[in-house]
C-alpha cells in the first residue's frame, strides 16, 4: 500500500476544524484532527507546504518510522504547531490500518482494557446557583463526573462559562475579545461554590474543576487547600506548567489531586512533573500531543509514575481526535477519565462517528479504524472563520493567562 494524496480540510460548523485526509492506491483513507483553535491556519500550512510532499508515496502501515521522520526530519522540534500536524499524520495512519486490517484501532494498541471510558461533562453557571442547578441536569443525562465554572461577581466573561448547555466554545469571531481577571475575587469563590454542590448532590458524584492556568503557586496551594473537604477528582491547570517546579510548592501544601498537560505537545513537558510525582493527571490527548503514537509512549511514562490519563476533550477537538482518544482510552491500563465536551449538531453531521455515550461512560465502538467520517458536501457549507480565543487582563490592564 503507498499513500497517494494528502489533504487538507477546513470546515466551520459551529467553529473552525482542520481534518487531515490521507488516501491510499487501495481506496483505503485514514483521518486526522489538525485543529489548534485560534491558530488553524498555521497546522494548515504546516500540512499542505511542508509535510504532505513527504508523505506521498510512502506506506502508511509504516507509522512509527512517518512519526520519527516527521518529528526528527524537522529539526525544529516540538511545540503546537509542530505536533499538532504529526498528530493529524498519526491519527490518520492508525484509521488506514485499522481499516485495512479489519478492526478498531484499539484492538491494535493491545486490545481493551475496560468495558468502557468514563466521561465528564461541563457544569456551569453565571452564578453559583446556575452552576449547581447545571450539575443536576448532568446527573439527569447520566454522568459520573462533573467539571463545574462559575462566574465570578464583579468580572466579565469568567472562564468556563459557556454559551451553551452541552458544550462551550470560547473562541470568537473578530479580534480577540478581552476578559477581566482577579484572582483575589476568584479564589473567594470557589470553596463555597464545591461546597453548595456537596450539599446538593453529596459525596458520589465526581467533581472537577479547571483554574486554567490563572493563579500564582501559593495561590494555587491555598486553593487546593480550601477545597480539600470537597474531595474533587482534580484540580486542574491551577498554575502555569511551563514552569514544572513549581508544582514542588504546590504538591507541599495539598492533597487536592491536580491534573495538568492539554497544552503541553510533547513527554518532554511534563518529565519532571511526573518524575517527581507532583501531578495525579496528565491531560496531554492526541490531537496537540502528537498523536496516538507520542500519546501512548507519554502514558507509559505517567504509568510508571502512578499518573493517570485524562485527555482534554473541549468542544476545539473534533469529533476525529474524541474518537481516537477512545481508542486509546480503552486500552492503556493507566487511564483516568475523558473529557467529553460535546459538539454541536451540525459538528456531528459533519463527522459522523461510532463512539456512543451511556450512563456516564463512552465506547468508540467496534468500526474499522477509528470509526469517524467527513461529510465533504456538509463541510463545504461552513466556511472557514477567522477566530481567537480571547485574551484576559488583570484589573489594571496588566496581561494575564487567559
Ligand atoms: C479547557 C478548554 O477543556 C478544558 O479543560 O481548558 O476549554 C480550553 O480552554 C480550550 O480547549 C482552548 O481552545
Ligand atoms: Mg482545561
Amino acid at each position: 500500500m503507498r499513500i497517494t494524496d494528502v489533504e487538507v480540510l477546513v470546515t466551520c460548523p459551529g467553529r473552525n476544524f482542520v481534518t487531515l485526509r490521507v488516501r491510499t492506491d487501495e481506496g483505503v483513507h485514514g483521518l486526522g484532527d489538525a485543529t489548534l483553535n485560534g491558530r488553524e491556519l498555521a497546522v494548515v500550512s504546516y500540512l499542505r507546504d511542508h509535510v504532505a510532499p513527504c508523505l506521498i508515496g510512502r506506506d502508511p502501515f509504516r507509522i512509527e518510522d512517518i512519526w520519527q521522520y516527521l518529528y526528527r526530519g524537522a529539526y525544529w522540534r516540538r511545540g503546537p504547531v509542530t505536533m499538532t500536524a504529526i498528530g493529524a499524520v498519526d491519527m490518520a495512519l492508525w484509521d488506514i490500518k485499522g481499516k485495512a486490517l479489519g478492526v478498531p484501532v484499539y484492538e491494535l494498541l493491545g486490545g481493551a482494557s475496560r468495558a468502557g471510558v468514563l466521561v465528564y461533562g461541563h457544569a456551569s453557571g453565571e452564578s453559583a446557583g446556575e452552576a449547581v442547578d447545571a450539575v443536576g441536569r448532568y446527573l439527569d443525562l447520566g454522568y459520573k463526573a462533573v467539571r463545574v465554572q462559575a462566574g465570578v461577581p464583579g468580572l466579565s466573561g469568567t472562564y468556563g462559562v459557556g454559551r451553551g448547555e452541552l458544550f462551550y466554545e470560547p473562541a470568537g469571531t473578530g479580534l480577540p475579545r478581552e476578559d477581566v481577571w482577579s484572582a483575589e475575587k476568584y479564589l473567594a469563590t470557589v470553596p463555597s461554590l464545591f461546597a453548595r454542590v456537596r450539599d446538593e448532590y453529596g459525596d458520589e458524584v465526581r467533581l472537577l474543576h479547571d483554574a486554567h492556568h490563572r493563579l500564582t503557586p501559593i495561590q494555587a496551594a491555598r486553593l487546593g487547600r480550601d477545597l480539600e473537604p470537597y474531595r474533587l477528582f482534580w484540580l486542574e491547570d491551577v498554575a502555569p506548567a511551563e514552569q514544572q517546579e513549581a508544582f514542588r510548592l504546590i504538591r507541599q501544601h495539598t492533597t487536592t489531586p491536580l491534573a495538568v498537560g492539554e497544552i503541553f505537545s510533547t513527554i518532554h513537558d511534563a518529565t519532571v512533573l511526573l518524575r517527581e510525582y507532583l501531578i495525579d493527571y496528565l491531560r496531554m490527548t492526541v490531537v496537540h500531543g502528537g498523536g496516538i503514537t507520542h500519546l501512548r509512549n507519554a502514558a507509559a511514562y505517567a504509568d510508571v509514575h502512578q499518573v493517570r490519563t485524562g485527555c482534554h476533550g473541549a468542544t476545539d477537538l473534533s469529533p476525529v481526535a474524541m474518537a481516537a482518544a477512545l481508542h486509546l482510552d480503552l486500552s492503556i491500563p493507566n487511564f483516568g477519565i475523558q473529557e467529553y465536551m460535546r459538539h454541536t449538531a451540525e459538528t456531528d453531521e459533519v463527522f459522523p462517528h461510532a463512539y456512543t455515550f451511556s450512563g456516564g461512560y463512552l465506547h468508540p465502538g467496534g468500526s474499522p479504524g477509528l470509526g469517524v467520517d467527513y461529510r465533504d458536501d456538509l463541510a463545504e457549507r461552513h466556511p472557514y472563520q477567522r477566530a481567537y480565543l480571547p485574551v484576559s487582563r488583570l484589573e489594571d490592564g496588566t496581561m494575564g493567562n487567559w
